[in-house]
């Protein structure tokens, strides 16, 4: 059975081949065995993967390199979106509006300990977001890096109404360049895996409630001077929310398809959530791989194309499309 490897796979295999330490090689093999597609072709491969990790595992192990991270979280959902930011300025508050997590919220810094994660509902998906505890020039930790390094992209959360929000964003950004992740206001192409990694970066401007004359958010916005996109947001009262999920699920650079069988209603309950770009033939294969084997050409219901047009195989798919495959 053909494995159809992605693109994305096969960069991060392309990583792989170039990945000169133990740590390196064992992140490029966890993203191999993250985007590789899941069918039966690939089970063989998968079993390889995961052989071939392990046994690097335990050679980091014996060399006393670094131990597997105690708080590695396991990438759910659409996408991932880790927050982070200096103490006190409403991490934690904002992983509690956004998800169904319980963080501990206080009103004294360092409150939060470990990272923890969340699912965000966004329509009729789920994104992860991950709260961390703070980051201060002597206080960064190894997961700070390896969390941020699984992202899709960073939430750095700044307090309007702490005395100096703009620096805020500047020493974040200095503390995590120190740990080779460079803010960037746009996505790089290919996944960033060994040395600087430049990460898509949105700052949340909390606390905006405490600031009923928007006169500290336009300071803000005038000082900071950033490439990064901002989004005024109120952890407290909701403001700004819909807005900055809405953004997350766009930078997350994905689309949702529906499959139908024919003369039956679509599935709306369960969508299939692929890379923008991908084709009739990657959703039939994530749907099964018998489909894609056999696939002849689809009908498409969608902003695109109406009322059941029939597509080709290469045919690029797009968000909210609903896909009928058809093998004869
Ligand atoms: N007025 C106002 N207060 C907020 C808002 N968000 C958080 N707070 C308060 O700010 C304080 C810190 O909130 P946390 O969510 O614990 O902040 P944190 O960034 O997770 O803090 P650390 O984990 O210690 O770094 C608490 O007293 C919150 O109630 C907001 O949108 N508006
Ligand atoms: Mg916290």
């Amino acid at each position: 059975m053909p494995a159809n490897l992605t693109p994305e796979y096969k960069k991060a295999e392309e990583a792989f081949r170039q990945a000169k330490t133990v740590e390196e090689k064992i992140a490029c093999l966890e993203r191999m065995l993250a985007v590789i597609p899941k069918h039966k072709g690939t089970d063989h491969m998968q079993g390889d993967l995961k052989k071939r990790l392990s046994k690097l595992r335990d050679a980091e192990d014996r060399t006393g390199g670094k131990r597997t991270d105690p708080y590695a979280i396991k990438v759910e959902g659409a996408g991932r979106a880790v927050i982070v930011g200096p103490p006190n300025t409403g991490k934690s508050s904002l992983l509690a509006a956004l998800t169904n997590a319980k963080p501990e919220i206080a009103d004294f810094p360092f409150s939060s300990t470990r990272p923890m994660p969340g699912m965000m509902p966004f329509e009729d998906i789920q994104i992860q977001l991950i709260d961390t505890p703070p980051v201060t020039s002597d206080r960064v930790e190894t997961y700070h890096s390896n969390l941020s390094r699984a992202a899709d992209l960073l939430l750095c959360v700044v307090d309007i109404s702490a005395a100096d929000p703009v620096a805020q964003l500047v020493e974040t950004g200095a503390i995590f360049e120190n740990i080779r992740i460079k803010f960037s206001s746009v996505k790089p192409d290919t996944p960033q895996l060994m040395g600087m990694a430049e990460k898509l970066t949105f700052v949340a401007v909390n606390k905006t409630d405490a600031d009923e004359d928007d006169i500290l958010l336009g300071e803000f916005t005038r000082a900071a001077r950033t490439e990064l996109r901002v989004f005024p947001v109120s952890a407290a009262t909701g403001a700004g929310l819909e807005e900055l999920k809405r953004e997350i699920f766009k930078a997350l650079g994905v689309l949702r398809v529906y499959s139908k069988v024919p003369g039956k209603k679509a599935d709306l309950s369960a969508p299939f959530v692929l890379p923008v770009g991908s084709s009739v033939m990657d959703v039939a294969r994530m749907v099964h791989n018998d489909f894609a084997d056999n696939l002849k050409f689809a009908r498409i219901w969608g902003s695109q194309k109406f009322e059941g047009q029939k597509v080709q195989r290469d045919y690029v798919v797009q968000d909210k499309d609903i896909i009928e495959f058809h093998s004869e």
